[in-house]
């Protein structure tokens, strides 16, 4: 008998993070039952650098460079991830060689277990303070509620939630990811899930990314398999468009895709930002899949890093001219200027979210 090579999945430490590597490992098992997995922790800057908020720690990657080093290294063969944390270009050598199913996209709110008759942004007392790290999220919970003060808070979601339950807290609610609390199984701390339409999500969020060695096929070949068809389609949408805009994981960018029921239609809606809301610049579009015809050859760029089937390939061009498009409407109604203004702001005034 052959010796086995074990496959090697890098894993950040956060319990969230295992819980999304497990799942994965879990379904690679089931899938190649012949095969050896292991699972290699390992820290990212940031689940170290916990006292600043994410802009202001800066830099692509916070969450992804330390396994991505790893990766190139050959210390694992892949690395699970929240696809919202990977950066629309990828460093080169590196492939998403697959995203999962996506699980619930939305934002979430959870009120303090003190106000319990308190459900969602309406019903907070004025003032009352949400604790979040988002620009996007700033943005969006200003437009709806002018009077409520945004706090910075890090950290990863066990620790934000102790912070909120504290005696002496500072925070009368907070603003999470719902799919990150469904992981855990804290479906039960979630007061209230916005409608996409009411509050406009992070590019990719709500979906799980594996992320490989461009060159490494057989690799590419076993985590293929884990690869959603829609979900792939709108998150290739949602890249291209957050790409063409000059991406980030820490800008006041939101989006909202929806496939119709029949499977003909793609629809894309994006929304850039200033920093308390007051400006926004919004723009939506749609466009038919299932075409025929394949199209012509993709550059792994225009891909922002994703790996997809043959078969699907028509549609994902589709998906990435949609992006690029609803990007550049935007950028036509001015929103470079906003983004630039937040850009400026948030290098100078930073503080007032410290
Ligand atoms: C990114 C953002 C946040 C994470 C920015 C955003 C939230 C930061 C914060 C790009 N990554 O959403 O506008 O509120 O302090 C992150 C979470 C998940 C992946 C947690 C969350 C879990 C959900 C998923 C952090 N990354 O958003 O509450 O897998 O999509």
């Amino acid at each position: 008998m052959t010796e086995k090579r074990a496959i090697v999945v890098g894993t950040r430490e956060s319990q969230l993070a295992r819980v999304q590597t497990d799942s994965v490992v879990a379904t690679l098992r089931k899938a190649c039952p012949e095969k050896l997995f292991s699972i290699l922790g390992m820290t990212s800057k940031g689940d170290q650098v916990l006292d600043k908020p994410l802009a202001k720690v800066g830099g692509k990657g916070l969450f992804t460079k330390e396994l991505e080093e790893a990766l190139a290294d050959r210390r694992v063969d892949l690395v699970v991830h929240s696809l919202k944390d990977l950066p629309s270009s990828l460093p080169e050598g590196m492939l998403i060689g697959a995203v999962c199913k996506r699980e619930d996209r939305r934002d979430a709110l959870v009120v303090a277990a003190r106000h319990p008759d308190k459900r969602d942004l309406a019903a907070l007392p004025q003032g009352a303070v949400v604790g979040t790290s988002s620009m996007r999220r700033v943005a969006q919970i200003h437009r709806q509620r002018p009077d409520l003060q945004c706090q910075s808070v890090r950290g990863n979601l066990n620790t934000r939630l102790r912070k909120l339950d504290a005696e002496d807290s500072q925070f009368d609610a907070l603003m999470l990811a719902a799919a990150g609390l469904d992981r855990l199984g804290w479906q039960s701390r979630v007061t209230h899930r916005f409608d996409p339409e009411e509050f406009l999500y992070a590019t990719g969020q709500g979906a799980l990314a594996v992320e490989v060695r461009a060159d490494d096929e057989e690799i590419i070949e076993l985590v293929t398999t884990l690869s959603h068809r829609e979900t792939l389609v709108m998150c290739a949408a949602e890249r291209s468009f957050l790409q063409r805009l000059g991406g980030g994981c820490s800008v006041p960018i939101g989006v909202r895709t929806e496939i119709t029921n029949d499977g003909s239609l793609l629809f894309l809606e994006g929304a850039v930002f200033n920093e308390n809301g007051s400006d926004c610049r919004q723009h939506r579009m749609d466009c038919k899949l299932g075409a025929a015809e394949c199209a012509p050859g993709l550059s792994l760029s225009q891909l922002t890093g994703l790996h997809a089937p043959a078969a699907w390939m028509a549609d994902i061009h589709a998906a990435i001219n949609l992006g690029a498009s609803v990007a550049d409407a935007l950028l036509n109604k001015g929103a470079a200027a906003l983004l630039e203004q937040v850009r400026a702001a948030t290098s100078t005034t930073q503080q007032s979210y410290d």
